[in-house]
């Protein structure tokens, strides 16, 4: 179970305070893994993969997977990345960055073998619930390893204080994931691709809001994985599954967002807002306006995500954000809800699976274990 703060000490005796500690998507940001374009390689083939991938992107992925990225794709998104992290230096936040590793290096296991990824998005493998950082299980095989880049920053926190848990590591054999999976058409039930085989989540697919926690399940995340976060958790949190109408569902962070205390970002492609749980009865639902349109073919053909990669933000704090550049009319709306966006490039990012909240994993926010739905509500806390 993971417990809210409690004292630890160090071989010497001396108390520890956490160097990850992180409870909602908007205190003050302090610390800050961004991930790493260096020795990206495009995913391996693998149904899991390629029924996540856009249609128009599927193709590249075909011809490409197992191979590095192009230059043509690594270059502008690296310019942008680097600006994005002096961003994020200027505004006093400190960044930590993964060690740069050759995942076109083949891999195996006794039940199978693949290449890797990258790691661009570090907010898919862990998953920091207050001072507790999780590696998470992934259903992409090309992902199985993904997490050994960041150990020599967990061994650090670690060694400082932080706790550190791996979820069961999978197996990821065919017992996984559906043969006859094919997406749902309009009107038919969802379904998906991964079976109940074993617990399986990306920590993408969950947002945090204090002592409650939203997910999708979704072409990463089984009931198992969501059920083992929850007992994981135990109950002093409680873990809210959120609805998504997308048909190929994979992270909730083009979905559904808390911004700030009460505030949640919702797409309202995939979003029903009177199905969303009641605890958010009080919550203002801002509805995501729909995404500037992007020309660029190169991108267009390449994008490992969907449109919707504006409402892919990442909170500075309550009112700060940094938003894409690209997306004035997201800039405009945050700005009528009463928020500071910061603008930035990282459009050139989306070949290798996201943007902003994507592409950081905040290990640090200055603040406390609350329940800020109990709080809107203007009900008692109820914990467990
Ligand atoms: N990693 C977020 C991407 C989700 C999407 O394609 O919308």
């Amino acid at each position: 179970m993971s417990t809210p703060s409690r004292e630890r000490h160090g071989d010497d005796g001396g108390e520890l305070r956490s160097p990850v500690s992180s409870h909602n998507e908007w205190d003050p940001l302090e610390e800050v893994v961004v991930g790493r374009l260096d020795g990206a390689t495009t995913p391996s083939r693998h149904s899991v993969v390629s029924c996540n991938v856009p249609p128009w992107a599927a193709r590249f992925q075909r011809l490409a997977a197992g191979f590095r990225y192009p230059q043509a794709l690594i270059e502008p998104a690296q310019r942008e990345l680097d600006q994005f992290v002096t961003l994020l230096q200027s505004l006093g936040i400190t960044v930590t960055r993964p060690d740069p590793v050759d995942h076109r290096q083949r891999f195996s296991t006794p039940d199978w073998s693949s290449r890797g990824f990258c790691n661009t998005c570090p907010r898919d493998s862990m998953l920091v619930i207050g001072e507790e950082i999780i590696e998470t299980p992934m259903a992409w095989p090309c992902r199985y390893f993904e997490t050994h880049s960041y150990r020599a920053l967990l061994k650090d926190y670690f060694r400082r204080g932080a706790r550190w848990t791996a979820a069961p590591k999978p197996q990821l054999t065919e017992a996984l994931y559906d043969p006859r999976y094919r997406p749902p058409e309009p009107g038919e039930p969802m379904r998906y691709i991964l079976t109940e085989f074993e617990p399986v989540f990306d920590a993408a697919d969950f947002v945090r809001a204090g002592r409650d926690l939203f997910v999708t399940r979704s072409n990463v995340t089984n009931g198992m994985g969501i059920e083992w976060v929850r007992r994981h958790l135990g109950p002093d949190y409680r873990v809210h599954e959120i609805e998504s109408r997308c048909r190929t569902p994979m992270h909730i962070d083009t979905t559904f967002l808390v911004l700030a205390p009460g505030k949640a970002l919702v797409n309202p492609e995939y979003i029903d807002v009177d199905r969303l749980p009641e605890v958010l009865d009080s919550w203002d639902i801002l509805v995501a306006p729909q995404p500037d349109p992007i020309r660029d073919p190169l991108l267009q053909l390449t994008s490992l995500c969907g449109k919707w990669l504006s409402m892919n933000v990442l909170m500075i704090d309550e009112r700060r954000v940094i938003a894409e550049r690209h997306h004035t009319t997201m800039l405009r709306a945050l700005e009528k809800w009463g928020f500071e966006p910061i603008p930035c490039d990282l459009l050139h990012y989306a070949p290798f699976g996201g943007s902003f909240h994507c592409a950081t994993l905040d290990v640090r926010r200055r603040g406390t274990l609350e329940s800020y739905v109990d709080r809107a509500a203007g009900r008692s806390p109820q914990v467990g």
